[in-house]
C-alpha cells in the first residue's frame, strides 16, 4: 500500500511529502504519517531543517471532512501541529495549488511558508458550519493581525500568494522548482542561531477600539441564525484576552460544538451532494465531452444576456443571435453596464472587464451562428415559438453541434421532435439573474446522448455553474416544487394568513425571502403567464386560488410596477404591507366561503415545507431526479434554501420521515389530496428509513 506520507533526506534535509489523492486531506493515515515523520528528522542528526510539502495538484485540501461525525483517531490535527511547532529544527512548508482549512493550519504551525505562484490560502471553515479547529483563529491573528484574519476566517474566500506574501502570511514565492526552493530556504534558516520563532509567540497587536463590536454587527445579517460566524468572531477575539493555550482550548470546544451541530452537518451534506451531482450512473465520468469553443445564444431579453455574460465570463466566446435589432441594442447595454457595475464593485477588474466584452458578439442573421459548438436557445417560454427556432437551428448549424433550450417548464423532448437531432438536443434551465444564480437544470430528453450531457454538465461547471440532471416533466425538479409550495402560501391566505405573515414563518426558517417577497423580485407576470398556459390543462376539481390572478388583473406585477404583493416607494426594494392586496384576499376569502381564522406559525412552515418535502418524494419515485441530495443542491442553489438546514431532502431526514408523514396525513385529513403523502415517503417513514437510505 503507497505512504499516504513519503519521506526523504536531501543536502541534510528531511523532506516530508503528504501523498493522499486527490486533495492531500488529513486524514488519520496522514496525521500519524507526519507525526512519526516530524519526529523522526528530529531526532536524525544528519538532519539540519525540516521541508513539508504535497503531492499532486496541491499541497492540502483540509481535514477529511468525511471523517467528522466518526469516532476520533488520535493523533488529532492541533496535536501533529503541536509536534512539528515545538521541533527545534526550522520546518518550511512549501505550498502550491490549495492550502485549505487545516491545510492552511499545518503550515501556520510550521516556522516558515514558501509559495508557488499557483499557491492560494484559505480557511473556508465557516462555509461548513465550523471554525477553524486546529489553530487557525488562533495563529493566522498572530501572523497577520486580527483585522485581515477576520477578514479571511469570515470570509472562508482564498487568499492568492501575492496577498498572502504582502499580508505576511508567506515569507517568499518562488518560480521553478518549489521543492529545491523550499530545501535552500530550510537550510538558510538552519544557519541561524537560536530555536526557529513559533507563530504562537508572536504578540497580537491590539484592534482599534470597537473593532469587534463593529464586526459582530457587519455580519448580523449575513450571519442570521447561524452558530458558526460568531463563534468564529468569539474565538478570534480571544487572542486578545488570553494566553496562547487558553484561546486554542476555547478555539476546540467551539469547533467540536460546530462540529456536531445539525447545521455543520446540514453544509457539510451539501458540500458532498454537490460533487454527487456531477456523477451520473450511465453517463460515466471519462465519457468525451465535446470542446466547446463557441457559443450562440438566441436572444438578448434578460436570460440570454445573463447567459452570454456567463459564458464570456469563462473565457469563451459568445454571439447573441437577436432579430429585434432595437432589443439586442438593449441587451448589449445591459450587459456593458453590467460588466462596469461588476468593476465598480470590485468584482471585475478593468481588464477582465474588456477581455469579457470583447469576447461578446451581436448577430441579427442566423446565418452568423451556424459554427457554435452549441447553441442555446433563451426566447419567451413560448412552446411553439422554440419549435420554430429549433427546426431553423436544426437546418443551419453544423452537424454535432448540440441545441439546447433555456425552458423552465416546456417539453424537451417536443423540441427535440422538431429536429433530426434529438440526441443532441437538451435543456438547460439557467436560473435568473444568469450572472449571478449558480444553478443550472440540465434536463435530459429521452434520447439526448450521454456525450451531450457529459459535454454540458463540463461546460456547466467551467461557467462556475452547479449543474444537476434532471429528467424532464411541467417545471421539471425545482419549480415543480416550487409550484406546490407556492399554491400552498396562496391557499393559506384564503384561509386567514397575510402575506406578512407567511414570508416572515419562511425567512424565521432560514430563507432571504418567503414566496410573497420572491414572487414580487421575479415578477408576479411571469407566473400568471405560465398559469394561463396550464388553465387549459388544469382539472376541474383541483383547488385553485385566484388571488395572483386578482392582482395582475390590476397591473400589479411586483418591485418592477412598484406593487405587487407589497407596495413599493420610489427607489426602494423594501415590501411594505398594502391595505388594496388584503381587500383583495379578504374578497376572495368571501368569495370561496372561507371563515377565515388565525392561522399559527407552525401550520405554515409545516404546509408550505412538506408540501415541497412531499413532491420531492413524487419526483424521486418517478426517477426524475437522480438522488434525493441531488434535489437539495437544487433548493439550495436555486432557491434559496438555508444552507446550513441541507436542503428540503435532508431536512426531512433530520425532522424524521415518520413525522413528517404523520403530518402530511393529519393535513391530508383536513385538506384532502394536496397533501396525501407520496408512496415513497410512506413506505421510507414506516420502515423507519430516510432519504438517504435511497
Ligand atoms: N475532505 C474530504 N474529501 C474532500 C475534501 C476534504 N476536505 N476536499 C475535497 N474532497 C473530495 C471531494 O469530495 C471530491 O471527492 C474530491 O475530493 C475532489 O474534490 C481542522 C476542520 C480542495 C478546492 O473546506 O474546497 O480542515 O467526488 O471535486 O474542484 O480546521 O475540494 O471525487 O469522491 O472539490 O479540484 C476544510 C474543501 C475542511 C476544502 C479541490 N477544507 N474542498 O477542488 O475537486 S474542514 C475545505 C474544496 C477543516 C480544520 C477544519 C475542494 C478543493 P469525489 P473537488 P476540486
Amino acid at each position: 500500500m503507497r505512504d499516504l506520507v513519503e519521506y526523504a533526506t536531501r543536502d541534510g534535509v528531511g523532506v516530508i511529502t503528504l501523498n493522499n489523492p486527490p486533495v492531500n486531506a488529513l486524514g488519520a493515515g496522514v496525521r500519524q504519517g507526519v507525526a512519526d515523520l516530524v519526529e523522526r528528522a528530529r531526532a536524525d542528526g544528519g538532519v539540519q531543517a525540516i521541508v513539508l510539502t504535497g503531492a499532486g495538484r496541491c499541497f492540502c485540501g483540509g481535514a477529511d471532512i468525511r471523517e467528522f461525525g466518526q469516532p476520533p483517531i488520535p493523533p488529532s490535527l492541533p496535536e501533529v501541529i503541536d509536534i512539528i511547532e515545538s521541533c527545534p529544527k526550522p520546518v518550511v512548508a512549501a505550498l502550491h495549488g490549495v492550502a485549505y482549512g487545516g491545510g492552511f493550519e499545518l503550515p501556520l504551525g510550521c516556522h516558515f511558508r514558501i509559495a508557488a505562484p499557483s499557491a492560494r490560502v484559505a480557511l473556508p471553515e465557516v462555509t461548513l458550519g465550523l471554525i477553524p479547529g486546529a489553530g487557525g483563529t488562533q495563529r493566522l491573528p498572530r501572523l497577520i493581525g486580527v483585522e485581515a484574519a477576520v477578514g479571511v476566517i469570515l470570509s472562508g474566500k482564498p487568499v492568492a500568494a501575492t496577498s498572502a506574501l504582502s499580508m505576511g502570511i508567506v515569507d517568499e514565492i518562488v518560480d521553478g522548482d518549489l521543492v529545491d526552493a523550499a530545501i535552500a530556504f530550510a537550510l538558510a534558516c538552519a544557519d541561524k542561531e537560536g530555536p526557529p520563532t513559533r507563530v504562537r509567540d508572536l504578540e497580537v497587536a491590539e484592534p482599534e477600539p470597537g473593532f469587534f463590536e463593529d464586526g459582530r454587527k457587519k455580519i448580523a445579517r449575513r450571519a442570521r441564525g447561524l452558530i458558526a460566524p460568531w463563534h468564529c468572531i468569539e474565538s478570534i477575539e480571544n487572542t486578545t484576552k488570553l494566553p496562547f493555550d487558553e484561546g486554542l482550548k476555547k478555539e476546540r470546544a467551539l469547533f467540536l460544538e460546530c462540529r456536531e451541530s445539525e447545521q455543520s452537518k446540514g453544509q457539510r451534506h451539501i458540500f458532498f451532494a454537490e460533487r454527487e451531482a456531477a456523477k451520473i450512473p450511465d453517463v460515466p465520468r471519462d465519457t468525451p465531452a465535446l470542446a466547446i469553443q463557441s457559443v450562440a445564444v438566441i436572444g438578448c431579453g434578460t436570460m440570454g444576456a445573463g447567459i452570454a455574460m456567463c459564458v464570456a465570463d469563462a473565457g469563451i466566446p459568445v454571439r447573441i443571435l437577436e432579430t429585434d435589432a432595437d432589443v439586442l441594442e438593449k441587451g448589449l447595454a445591459r450587459i456593458t453596464k453590467s460588466c462596469e457595475g461588476s468593476v465598480k464593485r470590485g468584482r471585475l477588474s478593468e481588464a477582465d472587464k474588456d477581455a469579457c466584452l470583447g469576447l461578446i458578439q451581436g448577430v441579427t442573421d442566423i446565418a452568423d451562428i451556424k459554427d457554435a459548438d452549441i447553441v442555446i436557445e433563451a426566447v419567451f417560454e413560448d412552446l411553439d415559438l422554440k419549435k420554430e427556432i429549433f427546426a431553423k437551428l436544426d437546418t443551419v448549424c453544423r452537424p454535432g453541434a448540440i441545441l439546447a433550450t433555456n425552458t423552465s417548464t416546456l417539453d424537451v423532448n417536443e423540441i427535440a421532435a422538431v429536429t433530426n437531432r434529438a440526441e443532441q438536443v437538451i435543456g438547460t434551465h439557467f436560473f435568473s439573474p444568469a450572472d449571478i444564480m449558480r444553478l443550472v437544470e440540465i434536463v435530459r430528453g429521452a434520447e439526448t446522448s450521454a456525450q451531450t450531457i457529459a459535454t454540458v454538465m463540463a461546460m456547466a461547471r467551467r461557467l462556475k455553474k452547479v449543474g444537476v440532471l434532471v429528467g424532464t416533466c411541467d417545471g421539471f425538479v425545482g419549480n415543480r416544487m416550487y409550484h406546490h409550495y407556492t399554491r400552498q402560501a396562496h391557499f393559506l391566505l384564503e384561509e386567514g394568513a397575510l402575506p406578512s405573515q407567511v414570508d416572515k414563518v419562511i425567512y424565521d426558517f432560514g430563507f432571504a425571502m418567503g414566496p410573497f417577497a420572491v414572487g414580487d423580485v421575479a415578477g408576479l407576470d411571469v407566473s400568471w403567464r405560465i398559469r394561463q398556459r396550464r388553465a387549459e390543462t388544469r382539472p376541474a376539481d383541483e383547488r385553485y386560488s385566484p388571488i395572483a390572478d386578482r392582482l395582475c388583473e390590476m397591473g400589479r406585477f411586483g418591485q418592477k410596477t412598484r406593487a405587487g404583493w407589497y407596495a413599493y416607494e420610489d427607489g426602494s426594494r423594501a415590501p411594505i404591507a398594502d391595505a388594496v392586496v388584503e381587500d383583495v384576499i379578504l374578497g376572495v376569502s368571501k368569495e370561496l366561503g372561507f371563515d377565515r381564522r388565525a392561522i399559527d406559525n407552525d401550520e405554515i412552515q409545516e404546509r408550505c415545507l412538506y408540501t415541497l418535502i412531499n413532491e420531492g418524494a413524487k419526483i424521486l419515485d418517478e426517477g426524475l431526479a437522480l438522488r434525493s441530495s441531488d434535489i437539495d443542491v437544487i433548493w439550495i442553489y436555486g432557491y434559496g434554501f438555508p444552507a446550513h438546514r441541507g436542503g428540503p431532502m435532508f431536512y426531512a431526514d433530520q425532522v424524521g420521515l415518520k413525522t413528517v408523514y404523520e403530518a402530511l396525513c393529519r393535513l391530508a385529513e383536513v385538506h384532502g389530496d394536496l397533501f396525501v403523502p407520496s408512496p415513497l415517503l410512506e413506505r421510507l417513514a414506516l420502515e423507519a428509513k430516510g432519504f438517504k437510505d435511497l
